[in-house]
């Protein structure tokens, strides 16, 4: 895969140099580029920015110094991302949709934003893709951090690049839709706080049942709209039982019965 950042502070691009990400550039499994902005400036000072029309406070960056950039780094299969606090929320499916494709260019604004015709203007350029996207409701001084956070997640998902695959099914926020289980490791105890039994049992069935169970009591507790945007096929019995006892039944379960003045049998529950 190759990936296009461009920013007027590159340098904040720096961690991409590092760990996973930079063994994967290393590798040749991701080419990876980090541009900066002002390269595409004509003028003496380099500038990026100017006044907005119809006032206001802060500048706008120039619609022609990013046009100059984009026409020299998008070509005709390319997913053009704008980092904006009032774009799609990037999510673990947005990860995973990106790692498929074959060119990103991820174009971070700073100031007020980016001139509004630059997205509608590749919006229309055949073979280009454009997505603005937030990582979440908070507003950052510009779109690095949403970069680095970008290429992260998809980077762990190209082909070759973590090393055990199975690593990248289990985890939050993967294809079950729940929360992680907590995970341990020696000593089996350390201060104070002993291990679950269950994880020295050995019995294997257990102890997925146990993973299970922390996960769906997890993910109620901690994350209940996660719950309710599952697919209801996602759980069995035993999981919408371990859910009743936390006293989150899924979405579209029957309510719990509380007190009955018919008494046992005398309730709705059918043959
Ligand atoms: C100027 O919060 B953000 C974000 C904030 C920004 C720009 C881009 C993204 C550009 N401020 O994701």
């Amino acid at each position: 895969m190759r990936v296009d950042v461009v920013s007027i502070f590159p340098d904040y691009l720096a961690p991409l140099d590092l760990s996973l990400v930079g063994k994967a550039r290393t590798a040749g499994l991701l080419d990876l580029r980090v541009h900066d902005l002002r390269d595409w400036t004509t003028d003496r000072h380099r500038t990026v920015d100017d006044t907005p029309f119809g006032g206001g406070a802060g500048m706008v960056m120039r619609p022609d110094v990013w046009g100059r950039a984009l026409d020299d780094l998008l070509d005709d299969d390319s997913h053009l991302l704008l980092p904006t606090p009032s774009g799609d929320r990037f999510t673990q499916r947005t990860a995973e949709r990106l790692a498929t494709e074959t060119h990103l260019v991820v174009a971070c604004g700073r100031y007020e934003g980016i001139d509004a015709r630059v997205a509608a203007h590749y919006a229309t350029r055949p073979g280009v893709t454009v997505s603005e996207f937030s990582l979440g409701d908070y507003v950052l001084n510009g779109g690095e951090v949403a970069a680095l956070v970008l290429v992260e997640a998809v980077a762990r998902l190209l082909p070759g690049v973590v090393g055990n695959p199975e690593s990248l099914v289990e985890e939050s926020h993967g294809a079950a839709g729940l929360l992680e289980y907590p995970v341990y490791t020696k000593p089996p105890t350390w201060a104070d706080l002993a291990v679950p039994d269950v994880l020295l049992s050995g019995h294997h069935g257990r102890i997925a049942r146990w993973r299970r169970d922390q996960a769906l009591v997890r993910t109620a507790q901690r994350r209940p709209d996660l719950l309710d945007a599952l697919d209801p096929s996602a759980l069995d019995a035993h999981d919408r039982a371990t859910l009743a006892d936390a006293g989150r039944p899924p979405h579209g379960a029957e309510p719990q019965a509380t007190e009955d003045p018919s008494g046992p049998g005398g309730g709705s529950r059918e043959a």
